[in-house]
């Protein structure tokens, strides 16, 4: 490790939820807290970050958080100058100054763009290869992934550490669940979910509702309310509302910060997750899982999905791998869910122990940021 500083300038645009803001504000603190990084974190909108931290000031132009220097991007940009390595998170294109001040360093910044998040073959070719150039300034693609030879996970040092210690003391999940106002009754099934508005809900909730076993869902506030609203027959759910019919309990919770959410996913026996970064978490949380897909043109994402399933199930048994096909093809085409969940009930004892065994698979990879940094030495 050189012994100043490696200063990184971090541009983020929120195009829509919270993904992009989700995985950069990571990204930020652990350059930070393991790699004793200097880091600014450029955000054009504050008001979503502030969901995910709430002690954020949406009305300063600067503010110290957790470490981070947290930049509200200016829609006029003001000179500033350019730091070692310089990250375009998701393509987001940089202010032409800022570009300018890259090309007139003495030092010539690495400039990377952070990529989304894939497990289709192609992104091992890819990851680590020149993109574009801005006068001398050459850009890298990296691409995060899930095997050798892409640039790995967001995953914080001790992370799986804390989250085996906390799944390992029911007085810290009990005392953790009580201060989001959750009672779970004791021989319940607890379901995190956390998805797009999703045609298949209905038919996930009738079966869990007439199921054998009480199942209690905690729904944070967001996009599939109004398919839970559709289901109970009311309106205007907000948080703390508590709903039950028949065998199924139905609780909105608010939107809690990020690193509330790792516990939340830590505590219930089976997440349903969007996106990318809930994503990657809910596999950090060793249970399992469900992914609502973002959706993208031309149905591109369903590749996406394909590839992580062709990936995340190789080991399971010929019955559990087709169980998880189909539950997670039903629900990313809004399906009938009634089938593919009693059938991935089958094997819920199987799942639970793979999804152990996927975490610590992935667990050996070098992590995002250290993947990050590895790469800066390796450039310099
Ligand atoms: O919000 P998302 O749907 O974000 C998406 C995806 O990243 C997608 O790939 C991208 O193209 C699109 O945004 C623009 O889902 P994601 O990625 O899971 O981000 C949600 C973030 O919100 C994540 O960091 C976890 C956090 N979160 C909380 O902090 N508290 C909560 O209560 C919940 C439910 C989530």
């Amino acid at each position: 490790m050189p012994e100043t500083k490696i200063r990184w300038d971090i541009f983020c645009t929120v195009v829509d939820n919270f993904g992009d803001i989700g995985v950069t504000w990571r990204l930020a603190r652990q350059l930070v807290a393991e790699h004793h990084c200097e880091v600014r974190l450029w955000v054009d909108d504050l008001r979503a970050f502030e969901r995910l931290c709430p002690e954020l000031d949406v009305r300063r132009e600067q503010q110290w958080q957790q470490g981070v220097d947290v930049r509200q991007w200016p829609a006029q940009w003001i000179a500033t100058p350019a730091a070692d390595v310089v990250i375009a998170a998701f393509a987001c294109q940089l202010p032409s100054a800022y570009m300018e001040a890259m090309a007139s360093r003495e030092n010539t910044p690495l400039w990377l763009n952070l990529d989304y998040l894939s497990a289709e073959d192609w992104v091992i070719g890819c990851h680590g290869l020149p993109s574009v150039k801005y006068q001398h300034v050459q850009k890298y693609f990296f691409f995060p992934g899930f095997r050798a030879g892409t640039g790995g996970l967001l995953r914080e040092g001790n992370l799986l550490e804390r989250r085996q210690q906390f799944q390992q003391d029911p007085q810290a999940r009990r005392q953790f669940l009580h201060s989001l106002g959750i009672v779970q009754a004791p021989d319940a099934q607890l379901i995190s979910l956390f998805a797009y508005e999703n045609a298949g809900l209905a038919s996930w909730f009738d079966t869990l509702a007439s199921g054998a076993t009480p199942t209690h869902v905690l729904v944070p506030e967001g996009r599939i309310l109004g398919d839970v609203q559709t289901w109970l027959g009311v309106q205007g759910l907000e948080a703390g509302d508590l709903h039950v019919q028949q065998r199924l309990t139905v609780q909105v919770l608010p939107f809690v910060r990020q690193d509330q959410y790792d516990l939340l996913l830590w505590s219930c026996d089976f997440n349903a997750v969007r996106g990318e970064d809930s994503f990657v978490r809910a596999q950090w949380a060793g249970r399992p899982l469900l992914w609502h897909i973002y959706q993208q043109e031309d149905d591109v994402h369903l590749d996406k999905l394909e590839a992580f399933l062709a990936l995340y199930t190789r080991g399971l048994s010929a019955e559990a791998k087709e169980a998880t096909n189909g539950l997670w093809r039903a629900w990313n085409a809004g399906q009938d869910m009634s089938g593919p969940w009693l059938e991935s009930r089958k094997h819920h004892q199987e799942l639970a122990e793979h999804a152990e065994a996927w975490c610590l698979e992935q667990a050996l990879q070098a992590d995002l940021a250290a993947a990050l940094v590895q790469f800066y030495l390796n450039w310099i």
